[in-house]
């Protein structure tokens, strides 16, 4: 056994050593992203091994990517992820090769770009859809090319590998589709008939995106997912479970109204409509953005709106009180002393992951640890 975990340990060196020299990065950072990587997908250990040969040696998977009714928040949260630098990482994992934000060919040029890629890598390709596609007035309301949305979804679709709906929009209609939806805006799924690959959220969080996508390089084929289309390493849980301030929920400590004494405490957001209980997603283990600790909704004291959940984001009244669903105890709880709902990141991620969560819990941990202990020296020295 040892023998064998030492070779792996080699061959993930050396295979990091050579994605990190091809994209310009420290080969510690790249290990630490493997590493990140294979926890979040819920991988056992060793698993990061396998992420970087993959990473190295695996042919780059062809990316159709498509906008339609949408904000593109969805890739610009892809853009300023930062483990390390997606610009760098996205395009070593896969090649992007039409996408109509990040390119520089317009008209025609782009229009051939996207048939050629097609052509190159039929039936290989993976199609990746951001926004709603509207189907009222026969989708009048959003064309590409002169093509309706509906058109050139169905026409990439036919001979994709796969189709992954980035973004609530394109999952199941998300904001453009809020009542009384008057351009028809429906998910990727309805058009297509078939359940697809989907990563809610409004934005969602880049690195389910580039998880899937590394465990598509990885074992080729795309990870296990619910009844929705949603990767359960990513959306198997609600975000009560984990949430920092879960105890105060169980507790009966909630903020009332924005601004009053309990929610300066950092109390639960519950009466202010948090719908953390009716909404799977891993945000609360994972964060958000790069920036650590308080790096998502409900730690910036803003109740979650329950963006990644069909029927709840955009749907429900913002300040309606959440559905209690599958309620059970939290793999931990936050130290009683935390009133102010303070609890670090990484405590919550480690937690997370050690509970066997598989909830996404380690996309920045490394780096938050790094995060910790500076800001413990820090108390020390004070
Ligand atoms: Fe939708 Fe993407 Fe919301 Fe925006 O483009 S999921 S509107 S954040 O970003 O599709
Ligand atoms: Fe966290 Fe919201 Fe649950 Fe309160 S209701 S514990 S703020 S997820
Ligand atoms: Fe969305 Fe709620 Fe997460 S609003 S980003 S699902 S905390």
């Amino acid at each position: 056994m040892e023998d064998m975990s030492e070779i792996r340990i080699e061959e993930a060196t050396r295979a990091a050593a050579t994605v990190a020299s091809r994209l310009g990065i420290n080969r510690r950072e790249f290990l630490q992203f493997c590493a990140a990587t294979a926890t979040t997908l819920g991988l056992p250990a060793g698993a990061e091994a396998a992420i970087a040969e993959a990473v190295e040696k695996a042919k780059r998977p062809s990316v159709i990517w498509l906008h339609f009714q949408e904000c593109t928040g969805c890739t610009e949260s892809l853009l300023r992820a930062e483990h390390p630098t997606l610009d760098k990482l996205i395009l070593d994992v896969i090649s992007l090769d039409y996408h109509e934000t990040l390119m520089a060919a317009a008209g025609h040029q782009a229009e051939a770009a996207r048939k050629a890629a097609m052509a190159a890598n039929k039936g290989k390709y993976i199609l990746v859809v951001e926004g709603a596609i509207p189907v009222a007035q026969n989708g009048i309301y959003c064309k590409v090319g002169g093509q309706t949305a509906v058109d050139m979804l169905k026409e990439c679709a036919a001979d994709a590998a796969a189709v992954i709906a980035i973004g609530s929009c394109s999952s199941w209609g998300g904001m453009p589709s809020t009542d009384p939806n008057p351009t028809g805006s429906s998910s990727a799924a309805d058009i297509l008939g078939k359940t697809v690959v989907t990563i809610p959220g409004c934005p969602p969080n880049p690195y389910n995106f580039l998880a899937t996508a590394v465990h598509f390089l990885t074992f080729g084929k795309l990870p296990e997912v619910d009844e929705l289309g949603r990767p359960k390493f990513a959306y198997g849980r609600i975000i009560h479970e984990h949430c920092e301030r879960r105890a105060h929920f169980d507790a009966g400590r909630f903020a009332h109204e924005f601004g009053d004494e309990g929610h300066r405490m950092g109390y639960c957001l519950y009466k202010l409509g948090c719908k953390g209980p009716e909404t799977h997603a891993n945000c609360s283990t994972i964060g958000f953005g790069d920036i650590g600790e308080a790096s998502w909704p409900v730690a910036c004291g803003h109740p979650c709106i329950g963006c990644t959940e069909k029927g709840v984001g955009f749907i429900k009244p913002i300040h309606a009180t959440a559905q209690l669903k599958g309620m059970s105890p939290p793999a931990s709880y936050p130290g009683v002393v935390e009133q102010q709902g303070k609890t670090s990141f990484a405590s919550a991620a480690a937690l997370a992951a050690i509970a066997g969560a598989a909830a996404g819990a380690a996309a920045m941990l490394a780096k938050n640890l790094g995060k910790q202990d500076e800001a413990q020296a820090q108390q020390k020295g004070e």
